[in-house]
């Protein structure tokens, strides 16, 4: 059961935010409108949510999850792989040194998005990308060690980060598209398949029982509801000009 969230507000300059996706300029306000609904979702999971200030010197620093994963023993700060989002390391670390826990880093060449790690019970899967590179994933392992977690590696072909593919849903259910579908070191979970025309909706959340799934891809929504999980749809559809999803815009734990 996760009890807290931390999410930090979209700034202005968001719209100068890292993209590939070719979907147009977000619309700030539509932005910003679409984030206190995601908070309100949050909220109605049960977490209790941290909201941090915007920080017009980062454009993608509402996507939080990219810059520190906290797991039941530490929280990490990780090494963002995109050289403009590097320093927002500053504002999740002062955030999370308010945590009762010890706090760790990810360092030097080491590179890693938190948006590449996907927790399994008390194994972590970092996706090794564009962000995440083998010396980050070596680290998170030798840090995750100390606190008796295990983890491994899943090599990502076309996807930016590992849960841009893949949810976990607990109960053994993943949420999948793609190249995941056929990746041996997942071939033991129960593999939800997302249509290649939803594949966006690879990238919904499990909170409490409950899962975030974006809004605008029925055939996924239904999917999920069918395996017995109460839904929550969320409209996010300024921070998929990103690249951004569900998972991305906040820390859960
Ligand atoms: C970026 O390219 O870094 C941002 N525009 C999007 C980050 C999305 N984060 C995630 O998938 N965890």
């Amino acid at each position: 059961m996760f009890t807290d969230a931390i999410v930090k507000t979209p700034c202005k300059n968001m719209v100068k935010g890292i993209t590939t996706a070719n979907l147009g300029h977000p619309d700030y306000d539509l932005a910003l409108k679409q984030h206190k609904n995601y908070i309100k979702a949050l909220e109605s999971c049960g977490l209790k949510v941290t909201v941090l200030d915007p920080d017009e010197n980062f454009p993608d620093s509402t996507f939080i999850e990219d810059t520190c994963l906290v797991t039941p023993g530490c929280a990490i700060i990780t090494n963002p792989g995109a050289d403009s989002r590097k320093d927002e390391i500053i504002s999740v670390h002062k955030a999370v040194k308010k945590l009762d826990m010890p706090v760790e880093h990810i360092q030097g060449t080491g590179t890693l998005d938190a948006g590449d790690i996907m927790m399994v019970k008390n194994h972590y899967y970092a996706g090794l990308s564009d962000r995440t590179n083998m010396e980050g994933a070596l680290q998170l392992n030798n840090i995750l060690k100390k606190y008796n977690f295990t983890s491994s590696t899943i090599t990502l072909e076309k996807v930016l980060h590992l849960k841009t593919g893949i949810s976990y849903l607990e109960n053994n259910n993943l949420l999948a598209f793609g190249e995941f579908l056929t990746k041996d070191e997942l071939k033991n979970f129960n593999i939800l398949k997302v249509d290649s025309d939803e594949s966006y909706a690879a990238n919904s959340v499990w909170i409490n029982d409950k899962v975030l799934v974006p809004q605008g891809f029925s055939k996924t929504s239904a999917m999920i509801k069918n395996a017995g999980y109460t839904i929550i749809e969320v409209d996010v559809s300024e921070f998929r000009k990103l690249d951004g999803g569900l998972s991305c815009l906040s820390l859960r734990f």
